[in-house]
């Protein structure tokens, strides 16, 4: 292909006009690597924004959407249906903790959640409690970009451009501060030991305020990637939910990120014992070789649900593409691949390791934070005075001038491996990111930010 102008295509997330001045294309990728366009390669490590657990290109998983697109290239499943929808589903049930077995399926994390919202809805509904309108969210979560994900999620920057948007909602405080009881407690191995009791406000607080009988739900991340791997206290997502039961409320757990093995399980809510409602899932079900996403409800509220006239939806709800063909093929093919290649116990075995490498970043200048649980990792910079968020973002800069890709949400540097990463690979990305926060520093103490 000859290289396209860049003018037409406004970028998602991201600073047009800078990535325009200096873009940084990639033209391929496999295994752990993208290649650039002048022929660089560069370590994925952020598993292509959460996706690519099983890394690039997998032959098995390219095999099969091969197969599909020149078998059945697309139906809808309205109205109609095909067998990769409903072994997908199938599948997925089967893996999902006991009581969550029906499975809608979706394009994206965003579609799952304002999917999940509106089926909480329609729940309540169903029971004859529509006056449960109002959505517990958290601070510094992410839910995508739909309007009932930036309702309960808690970004302000979201507020800032879109305003107060259009669900009811009001949120739990974040699970993370770098001060706890107003002590430092910036540099932290895996969950914070204490803290569970954060979440006692949803009772003394929210519920106080807003009656437990007009909340539809509470949604939450096991833990909060996005926005910088905030991890949550030992025991506060257990609090949750005997909070939530003891008050009638559905736990919805935000498993985009967590789901299908960043945390060494095939769910957070198996990892971490605890068992929601709903879990949302999209990107690591594919490898993120095509658009997948979805809602895993309980059998009790999907069996609510099924009522009215049998010859009319029972949920007005569904996209175009929701299981689509090709997108089902590549999910069926990324579960067999983590079970064939035991994923979940790779990155159980390689999490340790990677926890070590990541920590060994607290010498390097201006780091004032450092957190982990699983493959995911976040590393925080001082911000520079009167400029939060530059110095994330030079890093990133630096990092893949460096030959890694990672992601700088405000001054956090995220690194999220691939599960297939080895030690080295994991030491190598490391070894790239300490360049970078050095780089940062030099520029720091060089010349006024
Ligand atoms: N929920 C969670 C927890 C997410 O992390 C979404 C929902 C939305 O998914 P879609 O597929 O609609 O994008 C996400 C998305 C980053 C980054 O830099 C993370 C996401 C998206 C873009 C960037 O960490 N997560
Ligand atoms: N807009 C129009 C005019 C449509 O016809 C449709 C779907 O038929 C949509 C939006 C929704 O698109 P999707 O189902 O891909 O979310």
């Amino acid at each position: 292909m000859t290289s396209p102008g860049l003018d037409a295509f406004w970028m998602p997330f991201t600073p047009n006009r800078q990535f325009k001045a200096t873009p940084r294309m990639v033209v391929s990728a496999q295994g752990l690597s993208y290649r650039t366009a002048d022929g660089r390669e560069v370590l994925d490590g952020t598993s292509g924004l959460w996706c690519v657990g099983a890394g690039h290109g997998h032959p098995k998983i390219a095999e099969a959407m091969k197969r599909q697109i020149d078998t059945l290239d697309f139906a809808s499943n309205f109205q109609v249906g095909h067998p990769g929808a409903f072994a997908l589903a199938e599948r997925i049930a089967a893996l999902a903790p006991p009581g969550l077995d029906r499975v809608f399926l979706v394009n994206s994390g965003s579609e799952a959640c304002d999917t999940a919202m509106k089926i909480a809805l329609a729940h309540a509904r169903a029971r004859g409690e529509g006056q449960r309108t109002l959505f517990i969210g958290r601070e510094r979560a992410f839910h995508g970009v739909g309007f009932g994900g930036i309702s309960v999620g808690g970004m302000q920057n979201n507020r800032r451009a879109f305003g107060s948007t259009l669900m009811r909602a009001d949120h739990l405080q974040a699970t993370w501060d770098n001060r706890w009881n107003g002590t430092p407690r910036a540099f932290v191995r895996g969950q914070p030991p204490t803290g569970a009791e954060l979440a006692d406000e949803l009772e003394t607080r929210l519920i106080a305020l807003h009656d437990a009988g007009n909340i539809a739900a509470v949604i939450v991340e096991p833990f909060a990637g996005s926005t910088g791997v905030l991890v949550p206290p030992v025991g506060y997502l257990q609090r949750l939910r005997e909070i939530c039961t003891r008050h009638g409320l559905l736990l919805i757990f935000d498993e985009v990120i967590t789901g299908f093995g960043r945390m060494g399980a095939m769910f957070a809510a198996q990892a971490l014992g605890v068992v929601p409602d709903m879990i949302l899932f999209a990107k690591t079900v594919s490898n993120g070789a095509a658009p997948l996403g979805g809602v895993i409800v309980s059998r009790e509220i999907h069996d609510t649900l099924m009522h009215g006239p049998a010859h009319l939806s029972e949920l007005m709800h569904g996209y175009t593409c929701s299981g689509h063909p090709l997108a089902c093929a590549a999910g069926l093919a990324m579960l067999d691949v983590i079970e064939d290649e035991a994923l979940l116990a790779r990155v159980r075995d390689l999490a340790p390791h990677f926890e070590r490498a990541v920590h060994s970043l607290a010498d390097a200048p201006g780091v004032v934070s450092i957190r982990n649980i699983g493959l995911a990792a976040g590393v925080e910079l001082a911000p520079a005075p009167g400029a939060p968020g530059r110095r994330g973002a030079s890093a990133q800069a630096a990092a893949f001038d460096h030959g890694l890709l990672t992601r700088a949400p405000g001054d956090t540097l995220v690194l999220a491996p691939p599960f297939i990463s080895t030690p080295a690979d994991i030491d190598r990305m490391v070894d790239c990111l300490r360049r970078a926060i050095e780089h940062v520093a030099a520029e720091a103490a060089g010349a006024p930010e």
